[in-house]
């Protein structure tokens, strides 16, 4: 577990920073019941890779066995709830109102506890639409509008009949323009990183702190294990995000 002197430096840095940014990734939501990428998923999926699922190839090779894996990974998103970890956060954004979160995460977890400037590099697990974008990129389509035979797999697209697919961006695919350039923009410009529940592996996510560190911005890392950011952090608090952000907060309050 994370020592009380580091967890003093961390807030030092962070008391001092006139531009905060913050990256997430799926460990932040580990603590609610959510399994990270790294975890062996449990039951059906444990013998598949979700680098080999979360494909454009595989949906096109099996896509009910894709959409099926996206179902049970919403379902178990609708019943988890924010951890205190997320709710640090938002204490952490009334502190400072111009504070970022750049995640990886498709789950909505950081908006339910109510932080309100969040970047999703990686889309949103609850939203859809048509594979072939028909009517435009995207081209959102409201599932709950439609009637299909699960059984079958993925919704028809109403518009062209193709199939309808999960609005999150897949190993091979492009991040949304705008959501990228935002977060290297924030990248460049904070002063202090704080990175958090992330294995720092997929790009071009992981090279935030990269960005952020060459452009002179100190980087805190949130993690129980070490990981490729550890690398470049200037501290790193060892510990579930869940228990260690809400010290840090506390640290930090504590000379408000
Ligand atoms: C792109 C949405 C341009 C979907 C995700 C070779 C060929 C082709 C491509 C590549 C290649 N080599 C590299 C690439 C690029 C590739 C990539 O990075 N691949 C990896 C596998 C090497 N990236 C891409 O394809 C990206 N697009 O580059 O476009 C391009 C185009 C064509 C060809 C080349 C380039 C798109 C990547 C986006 C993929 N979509 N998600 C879905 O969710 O289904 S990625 C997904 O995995 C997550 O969103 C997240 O980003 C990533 C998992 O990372 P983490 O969030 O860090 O989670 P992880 O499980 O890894 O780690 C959890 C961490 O939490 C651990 O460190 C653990 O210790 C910690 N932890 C555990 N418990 C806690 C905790 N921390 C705190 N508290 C706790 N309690």
């Amino acid at each position: 577990m994370t020592s009380d002197d580091l967890i003093q430096e961390a807030a030092e840095i962070i008391r001092k920073s006139k531009n905060l940014a913050v990256l997430t990734g799926a460990g932040v939501s580990k603590e609610s019941g959510v399994p990270t990428f790294r975890d062996a998923l449990d039951g059906l999926w444990v013998q598949y890779d979700p680098a080999q699922l979360a494909t454009r190839q595989a949906f096109q090779e099996n896509p009910k066995l894709v959409w099926d894996w996206y179902q049970y990974r919403r379902g178990m998103v609708g019943e988890a709830t924010p951890n205190p970890g997320h709710y640090a956060l938002v204490v952490l954004e009334k502190r400072f109102p111009d504070m970022v979160i750049i995640t990886q995460n498709v789950d909505d977890l950081h908006e339910q506890a109510g932080n309100t400037h969040i970047i999703h590099l990686h889309g949103n697990l609850a939203a859809n639409k048509c594979v072939a974008n028909c009517q435009g990129t995207p081209t959102p389509i409201d599932i709950t509008q439609l009637e299909w035979d699960e059984d079958n797999g993925p919704p028809s697209c109403p518009y062209c009949g193709e199939h309808v697919r999960p609005d999150v961006v897949w190993f091979g695919e492009m991040l949304p323009t705008d959501a990228l350039e935002k977060a290297i923009v924030r990248s460049e410009q904070c002063d202090v990183m704080l990175v958090v529940g992330t294995s720092g592996l997929v790009t071009p996510a992981a090279n935030m702190p990269r960005y952020a560190q060459q452009s002179g911005a100190k980087i805190i890392e949130v993690n129980p294990d070490y990981t490729m950011i550890s690398q470049i952090a200037d501290v790193k608090l060892d510990g579930p995000s869940g228990q260690v952000l809400p010290k840090l907060v506390e640290a930090l309050e504590a000379d408000a």
